[in-house]
């Protein structure tokens, strides 16, 4: 059923009708699938798929955009429909990398700690490093998220992370997102509390953090 599912979400973001991903999402939750499966198999699987025709010069870079967007609209619901987990009470800080325009993967990520009951501010693509930093002075969060989908972007995740160190040195600092098949080189350079490819494995990052912690 799952698989039907898929194959539904995907020919309606090739067809770039969002009402359609909706309607998806809903028959899955009706079929009684939560949340985070819907996002990682429907969602997320529907991406890549996206991601991969265009990478095989199967769809134009206009069709990608537009199935792109029928997942965003995906997501936004699939973010009123789940339920929430009881609050954490811990601030997390989700931001894409200056000049890291991929703010889609991030997003999946925030709603995945979101869900979980964390208090999740999400700024989204290509934030200005001075401005980054200061928001994460201004705002003292718990755990600091940085995304970069680009191997490009790799010095520029290097020198954000240092100025946000200058004005914060104790704040906790997970990587990830697709700019690395192997990300435990970089996360022992920078020193940060964990790096990965995957919303489950920054999950998996935060509650080690805070493990044992009183909220
Ligand atoms: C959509 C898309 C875009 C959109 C992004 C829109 C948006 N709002 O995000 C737009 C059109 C802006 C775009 C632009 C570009 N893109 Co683009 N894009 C994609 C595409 C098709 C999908 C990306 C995506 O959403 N993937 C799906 C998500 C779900 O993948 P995911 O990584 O598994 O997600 C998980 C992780 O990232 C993780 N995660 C995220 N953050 C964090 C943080 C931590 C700490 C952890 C642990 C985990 C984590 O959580 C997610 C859920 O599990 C990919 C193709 C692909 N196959 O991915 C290309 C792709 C990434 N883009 C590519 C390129 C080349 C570009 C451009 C340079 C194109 C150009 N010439 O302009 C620009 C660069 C823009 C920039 N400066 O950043 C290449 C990258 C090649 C490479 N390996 O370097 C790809 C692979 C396509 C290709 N082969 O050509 N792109």
């Amino acid at each position: 059923m799952l698989a039907e599912l898929r194959h539904a979400f995907l020919d309606a973001q090739l067809a770039g009708d969002a009402r359609a991903g909706v309607a998806v999402i809903e028959r899955g939750l009706a079929l009684g699938y939560d949340a985070t499966t819907l996002r990682r198999e429907l969602v997320r699987a529907g991406q890549e798929t996206i991601g991969r025709l265009w990478q095989e010069n199967r769809i134009s870079v206009a069709r990608e955009h537009m199935g792109t967007s029928v997942a965003l609209v995906a997501l936004a619901h699939l973010y009123w429909r789940a339920p929430l987990s009881a609050p954490r009470h811990r601030r997390v800080l989700v931001s894409c990398v200056p000049g890291e325009q991929h703010a889609f993967p991030a997003r999946l990520a925030a709603d995945t700690l979101e869900l979980e009951g964390y208090d999740v501010k999400f700024l989204g693509a290509d934030v200005p490093r001075e401005s980054l930093a200061g928001m994460v002075h201004d705002m003292k969060p718990d755990l600091v998220v940085l995304s970069v989908t680009l191997a490009f972007h790799l010095p520029e995740l290097e020198r954000t992370v240092s100025r946000i160190r200058e004005l914060v040195p104790d704040v906790p600092i997970a990587i990830g997102g697709g700019a690395c098949s192997d990300w435990a080189p970089v996360a022992s350079r920078l020193g940060v509390i964990g790096a990965g490819r995957s919303a489950e494995e920054l999950l998996s990052m935060a509650e080690a953090t805070f493990r044992g912690e009183q909220a």
